[in-house]
């Protein structure tokens, strides 16, 4: 989804903007050579103030090329970043859950444009002065403070460069969610989760970036009338880690909230590693009043009569789950209630307004 690329240090870019005007400079230097030997052609100038006038011209060139270029090269940044007015709330949702939240990215961004308004703040001061300078000493130090204060301009941002970096490379690994109806399949490792959306979507299964998990998520769709029209998302390693930090834990909940129903898996075989009071125990906590969760019954065709008494016994305690132990049933429960729910079901809300 995002492929926002690298922002380097403060440093990088006020040195390359002064190597620029240095560049500029050289070059510049002959032209204004040239133009002033025809002035002084025919106007009376004293060698001294020809020499002042060379300079002064010089020198307020440089000025605002220097400008332009920090203009440049700060806004280009700034647009490397998107509108987060205009981005699905999943993303401001998972960028919030990270160390580099949108306010601080907005921030920083704010910051890049303090350097652009600064630097056409001195820029417009320091042209000015220079137009009045009398004396090639003068103009020396007014050139010399001016760009002591552009360069300050830039170390006093350093935070900010170093934030949208970190923002960028967490940005750039989350995976790129569509503005669908969406099923989460949640449940530990192993339960059966894979299995179950392979079956159900066919096999066109696409792994994306999940900066929280180093397996990924799983995503894939389901057609309604040969349109995209579902998206499921299965959540490897999430939702069944024994160790959660704050951040996975806070991701879990975005992705639980984003969806429109989830389906949790269990596996009453126990073949996954996992007893049943544990995956219980995850169906709790993943369980909210306001988000339909349907269960699935996995491995259901290698059941021995232990699984089947365990499933029993428990089955009485998850009397308010709809389940199913079949796929194509569940698919077609998918389908219902996306049909059932679609009309009240609008992507435009997933955007966010902030
Ligand atoms: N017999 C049987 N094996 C299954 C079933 N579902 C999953 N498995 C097996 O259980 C293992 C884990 O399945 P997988 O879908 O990768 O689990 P996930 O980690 O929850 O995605 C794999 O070896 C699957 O072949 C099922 O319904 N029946
Ligand atoms: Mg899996």
């Amino acid at each position: 989804m995002f492929k926002i690329p690298k922002i380097e240090k403060e440093n990088f870019y006020i040195d390359r903007a002064m190597k620029s005007m240095q560049d500029f400079a050289a070059k510049e230097k002959l032209v204004v050579d040239n133009r002033f030997k025809r002035v002084a052609s025919f106007q009376r100038k004293t060698a001294e103030e020809n020499n002042l006038n060379k300079r002064k011209d010089l020198e307020l060139q440089k000025v605002r090329h220097l400008n332009t270029k920090i203009n440049n090269d700060v806004r280009k940044l700034m647009k490397q970043f998107p509108n987060f007015m205009k981005v699905n709330k999943v993303y401001v949702d998972l960028i919030n859950t990270s160390e580099t939240p949108v306010r601080d990215i907005k921030e920083a961004l704010a910051d890049l444009k303090w350097i652009c308004d600064g630097s056409d703040e001195f820029t417009q001061k320091t042209e000015f002065k220079l137009k009045k300078v009398k004396s090639q000493e003068t103009s020396g130090f007014l050139m010399k403070k001016h760009l002591g204060k552009i360069n300050s301009l830039f170390s006093k941002s350093k935070k900010a460069f170093k934030t949208l970096d970190d923002a960028r490379m967490f940005m750039n690994k989350l995976p790129t969610f569509e503005d669908l109806y969406t099923v989460t399949i949640a449940g530990f490792p192993n339960v059966g989760k894979s299995t179950l959306m392979k079956k159900v979507t066919g096999s066109n299964v696409e792994i994306q970036n999940y900066p929280f998990t180093t397996k990924g998520l799983m995503f894939s769709y389901l057609y309604y009338k040969e349109q995209k029209a579902i998206q499921m998302i299965d959540t490897p390693g999430l939702l069944g880690r024994d160790k959660n930090n704050g951040i996975e834990e806070r991701a879990e909940i975005v992705l639980r909230d984003y969806c429109q129903s989830m389906i949790f898996v269990i596996d009453f075989t126990e073949s996954c590693g996992y007893r049943v009071e544990q995956q219980l125990a995850l169906l709790k906590k993943v369980s909210s009043d306001d988000k339909p969760v349907v269960l699935y019954l996995s491995k259901t065709d290698i059941y021995n009569e232990e699984d089947t008494e365990r499933r029993i016994e428990a089955m009485k305690g998850l009397k308010k789950y709809k389940f199913f132990t079949d796929s194509e049933e569940i698919k077609k429960f998918i389908l219902d209630d996306y049909l059932a729910k679609k009309p009240k079901f609008d992507p435009s809300k997933l955007k966010t307004i902030r």
